[in-house]
């Protein structure tokens, strides 16, 4: 089979050729960031390193760490490495604590953002014939914008419908004849939840493909996509202090996402002590942005977990391949001691008949003790007003919980609908956990 790429060139380099880049590059990034950026000359001066200590990519492990704080000490433009009259875009995510990350692109990092994201469009098969919906946020987030860009840069007619209005992007879908779309996989659902209840079926639309993203999804929740809005569902991973999406992308054989390692260069760490860990160990992931020239962060802690893939992939991609990121490490709930990401719920419930695929957590403090209590949708088919049926159907979900994740949870179940539809990045946990009084 020949899988589709759209910088072939680029795409399977060879990995002798690559490490030869990918070492050029960071010399000149970090003598970069040395001469244009105050808070990296004073960290390396505090470390007594040099720019020419750097030689190689394997030097890498000798610079600092960047860290969202950082980011947030030098708000708003602190760590731009060039003047404000060659920054042509800002963008900034709002997080879930303190001031927003702001990020900044050149007229050169808007092309390379345009580059990364249609090697991530077109690893799907798409080409300037397809139309584009986009269906992430259009604004400071980098979801619509970027996922633009890249539609462009293809070639694709493209429609920037952002977010919302579900009746009028399925007026979209059934009139414009996108074949490509864009969008959380949360809001993908919603849009498909909306086609069934007004019985607007799949083959009135013209999707083929959807690249789905900027939260973690599993993969239960993708079959549940592909078989609803009957389209092949690709992941898309990616952050606005890196870039926005279209760090790495889904090839054919989906086995992991491809970093673009010619301008991103990957690292898993063990959080706890800087340490780069081996290929096929799970840790931080960590990005060095090697081309990037208004935002280039050196060492930029993501604090996402992830994995290398070890290994050559089919399709004939040189570029590393990571897991699917199953969460952040400030996602990851602690519960009576055990580590629980939210999409591990999410795993369990997909795997269950007559439940939803929506679901929210509330983690409270009761004494010294934390509860989770994982309110559960059921189907409009399960949805029964007898005790008895409600309740085996809960214990089902308890002990399934239980089995998998070994923590005890209290399971609410309730109507169908009665769980908020997002359009953008889903909010799955309530953390209402407050400090211990002694
Ligand atoms: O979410 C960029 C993006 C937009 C990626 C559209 C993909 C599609 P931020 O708002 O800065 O940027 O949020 C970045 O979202 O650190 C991850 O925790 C999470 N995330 C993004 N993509 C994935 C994914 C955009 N495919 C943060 N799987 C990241 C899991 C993801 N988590």
């Amino acid at each position: 089979m020949s899988y589709h790429m759209y910088n072939r060139e680029a795409e399977t380099m060879p990995r002798e050729k690559l490490r030869e880049l990918q070492s050029e590059r960071l010399c000149a990034m970090v003598k970069r960031v040395y001469e244009k950026v105050p808070m990296y000359r004073e960290r390396f001066e505090s470390m007594g390193l040099r720019p020419e200590d750097i030689k190689s990519i394997d030097d890498i492990t000798k610079l600092p760490f960047t860290y969202k704080q950082d980011l947030r000490d030098n708000y708003p433009f602190g760590l731009f490495a060039v003047p404000m009259d060659e920054v042509v875009r800002i963008h900034a995510s709002s997080g879930t604590t303190g001031k927003q990350t702001v990020v900044g692109y050149t007229a050169n990092d808007m092309r390379l953002w345009g580059e990364v994201m249609a090697r991530t469009i077109g690893a799907g098969g798409i080409t300037k014939a397809d139309i584009g919906h986009i269906s992430y946020g259009y604004g400071l987030f980098t979801g619509g914008l970027g996922g633009g860009l890249g539609s462009e840069t293809i070639g694709c007619a493209t429609i920037p419908a952002s977010t919302g209005n579900t009746k009028r992007q399925v007026t979209i879908m059934q009139d414009f004849k996108p074949t490509f779309l864009l969008a959380t996989p949360s809001y993908a659902l919603t849009i498909a939840e909306y086609m069934e209840q007004n019985g607007i079926s799949t083959d009135e639309i013209y999707l083929k493909a959807g690249f789905f993203g900027a939260e973690p999804w599993t993969e239960s929740m993708r079959k549940e996509i592909e078989r609803r809005l009957n389209i092949k569902a690709y992941d898309i991973y990616g952050l606005s202090e890196v870039i926005g999406p279209g760090v790495a992308y889904e090839c054919e054989c989906q086995n992991g996402l491809h970093v673009n390692e010619d301008h991103f260069y990957l690292e898993i760490i063990d959080p706890e002590t800087g340490e780069q860990l081996p290929d096929g160990t799970e840790g931080e992931i960590v990005f060095t942005c090697m081309t990037k020239e208004a935002l280039p962060l050196i060492r930029y802690r993501t604090r996402d977990v992830g994995m290398r893939i070890p290994g050559e992939c089919e399709c004939g991609r040189t570029f590393v391949r990571m897991v699917k990121p199953a969460g952040r490490t400030d996602d990851m709930l602690i519960i009576r001691g055990v580590n629980v990401f939210p999409s591990q719920i999410e795993s369990v419930l997909m795997e269950l008949d007559g439940i939803a695929p929506y679901y929210q957590m509330i983690v409270e403090r009761e004494g010294n003790l934390d509860k989770l209590t994982v309110l559960v949708e059921l189907t409009e088919e399960t949805f029964t007003d007898e005790v008895r049926k409600l309740e085996a159907m809960s214990k089902k979900v308890t002990d399934a919980i239980h089995s998998v994740l070994g923590i005890a949870a209290k399971v609410k179940l309730v109507e169908p609908k009665s769980i908020e539809r997002f359009e953008g990045k889903a909010k799955r946990v309530i953390d209402k956990r407050t400090q211990v009084n002694f």
